[in-house]
């Protein structure tokens, strides 16, 4: 987001020229060509001794940042925090919880990465506050207190709880105050009370607070399940579901009635106007295609980009995330091919594999057994990197990291598992069936510390880490890739550095070759802009593949593959990938 580019409005009135019109085609953001690299801060680095990594530990692995070449960092939540959700939960929006360090660690980072040409973009988490928060201490102490209306109060329903929505976290959405007699509605945890964005006073404090932000200098914010901050009007029940008590009430509220009015008004309030260059980002959870361009269409000015779910949804049931199914063949290409085109005159996509909620890109969408894991985590980058949208990299990604291998339910600490096991165990459930999901799906895949080198505790942390340090860093780490040819890391490196290079990877336009509908493992792809033509042919799976791209790619370039003795420039028939090979080629 710039104050020149996508705050304007348009003015152009016929349709031609409207439809020519999109922000980035006349004057591409700055966005267009970044790459995003997303620190969870608890498990990047640990500089104090304590286990847990903190703000010191990032500033001292600002060049490994650098060397990778992103533009922008995502920081999971450093703020005072009671850490129910690992700091989704926040109790003060302008201070730092002493876990991570100190405000002067803070500007020190925010200095650090802007004198390397890396802006820094928050976690912005308002669609609810921790139940420690003075809003919600206040709120609670009385029916009267000023701040009531700051948060869902409600009244119990025939001495229940007051509709029939389960939160995300097991459970009931509400939590009964004794002390008062009335619930209050948390999506989340119980110690996440949801605030009540219908109050204008609610909105204007979180409007200050990013304010004050923006005046310290960070560059944006990525604003968490900032879809869910409009619920529908009376709160009603969800449709019941056949031996559920609390159901799925995503529909009453996701992308509610007020949403976009909501984010317009966030855009005026905290960014027209302001001079810099920003970056915002909505998690969106459930997000259609017809919404997201809503969302990220720049002459309607609410959000650069959101997170959709759709390709990280596919394996599981909506009812229950740790049912895991694999998906249909093709199932994530089609899925992604999708959203390409959908966004493809308006909006913008995000394009991601893998975050602090996400198992990680490799074991998920590559093979992480011994004799693909290097070639297929080089191939999963190619495949999104080669798309039209802003990329984002989590931690430890760069370096093809892998799921943990935990065994028992006892080896899992986030709240949602701890409170999904429980809840099972209450009803008498099945544990083994329900683990076999939750080892693939668990966040705690992703939360396991970097894995710098081969020294103990993988040179996360001089003692044993919150979560345990995954048994492959005697081989799988950076100091083994950084600078070593053909490494994972190097291949991220020229995808970063290619997002640069060629305003084609950028800007041009996508369209699916029509012989990767015949094979679900093969994702052929090209993108163009004007003269300029780039071509990505990857095979996501194990068996040798032939790709026929038809005649007018004879002689492309080839800018990389995952290979390593690959022929320059392609000849004429179909294309032969090995195994989890992929290659990218360009005319012009
Ligand atoms: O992993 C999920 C729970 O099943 C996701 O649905 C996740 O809860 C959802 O993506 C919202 O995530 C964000 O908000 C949560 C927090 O726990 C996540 O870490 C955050 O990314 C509540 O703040």
């Amino acid at each position: 987001m710039t104050t020149e580019t996508s705050t304007t409005t348009s003015t152009t009135t016929t349709t031609e020229q409207t439809a020519a019109s999109t922000a980035y085609q006349m004057e591409p953001a700055w966005w267009t060509n970044s790459v995003v690299y997303q620190i969870y801060p608890r498990s990047f680095a640990d500089a104090n001794g304590d286990g847990m990594g903190d703000l010191r530990g990032i500033i001292n692995h600002l060049d490994h940042l650098a060397e990778l070449g992103v533009d922008v960092v995502w920081l999971s939540p450093i703020y005072r925090s009671p850490q129910a959700d690992n700091g989704y939960d926040i109790s003060d929006y302008q201070d730092i919880d002493p876990l991570f360090g100190t405000m002067a660690d803070f500007e020190e980072l925010l200095t650090g990465l802007h004198d390397r040409g890396i802006k820094l973009m928050m976690d912005l988490v308002v669609n609810h506050t921790s139940d420690e928060h003075p809003w919600f201490v206040e709120s609670r102490s009385s029916t009267t207190s000023p701040k009531r209306d700051w948060y869902y109060w409600r009244d119990p329903r025939d001495g229940r709880e007051p509709n029939n929505w389960g939160s995300f976290f097991s459970g009931s959405t509400w939590q009964l105050d004794e002390a008062t007699g009335q619930y209050y509605l948390h999506l989340f945890d119980v110690k996440q009370p949801d605030l009540n964005w219908e109050n204008p006073e609610v909105r204007e404090a979180v409007y200050a607070m990013m304010r004050w932000w923006l005046d310290k200098g960070v560059d944006g914010f990525r604003m968490d399940v900032i879809n869910f901050l409009s619920k529908v009007d009376g709160l009603p029940d969800a449709p019941p579901v056949e031996g559920r008590e609390f159901v799925n009430a995503f529909a009453l509220y996701a992308d509610g009635p007020r949403m976009h009015e909501f984010l317009a008004e966030m855009h005026r309030e905290v960014f027209a106007g302001r001079p810099g260059q920003f970056i915002t980002v909505g998690e969106t959870p459930g997000v259609t295609t017809q919404e997201a361009v809503l969302y990220t269409d720049p002459r309607r000015a609410e959000l650069d980009m959101v997170f959709q779910f759709e390709h990280v949804g596919l394996d599981q049931l909506p009812t229950d995330k740790f049912a895991y199914a694999a998906p249909a063949p093709g199932a994530v290409k089609a899925s992604l091919y999708r959203w390409q085109t959908a966004l493809g005159q308006a909006g913008w996509n995000s394009l991601y594999w893998d975050n602090h909620d996400q198992p990680r890109a490799v074991s998920r969408f590559g093979d992480d057994d011994p004799q693909w894991w290097e070639t297929s985590a080089k191939t999963v980058a190619t495949i999104l990197h080669g798309m039209r949208g802003t990329p984002y990299v989590y931690q430890g990604e760069e370096i093809g990291m892998t799921n943990y291998p935990f065994a028992t339910g006892a080896d899992f600490q986030d709240v949602e598992v701890v409170n999904y096991l429980a809840s099972l165990r209450a009803r008498g459930g099945d544990e083994e069936t329900a683990l076999t999901g939750i080892r693939k799906i668990s966040r705690d895949n992703a939360r396991t510390p970097v894995q710098w080198d081969s020294g103990p505790y993988a040179g996360f942390s001089s003692v044993s880490p919150w979560l345990p340090v995954n048994p492959n860093a005697s081989w799988l780490n950076a100091a083994a890739q950084v600078g070593e040819s053909g490494s994972v890391f190097e291949h991220y490196k020229s995808l970063i550095a290619l997002r640069k290079s060629l305003p084609v990877l950028a800007l041009g336009s996508f369209e699916a070759i029509e012989s990767d509908a015949a094979n679900p493992a093969v994702w052929a792809y090209t993108r163009t802009l004007g003269e300029s033509r780039v071509l990505v042919v990857a095979n996501a799976g194990r068996e040798p593949v032939a790709v026929d791209v038809g005649e007018d790619w004879v002689g492309a370039r080839l800018v990389l593959g995952s290979g390593l003795d690959v022929e320059p420039v392609l000849g004429a028939g179909p294309v032969p990938l090995a195994g989890w090979e992929s290659r990218m080629y360009l005319i012009k």
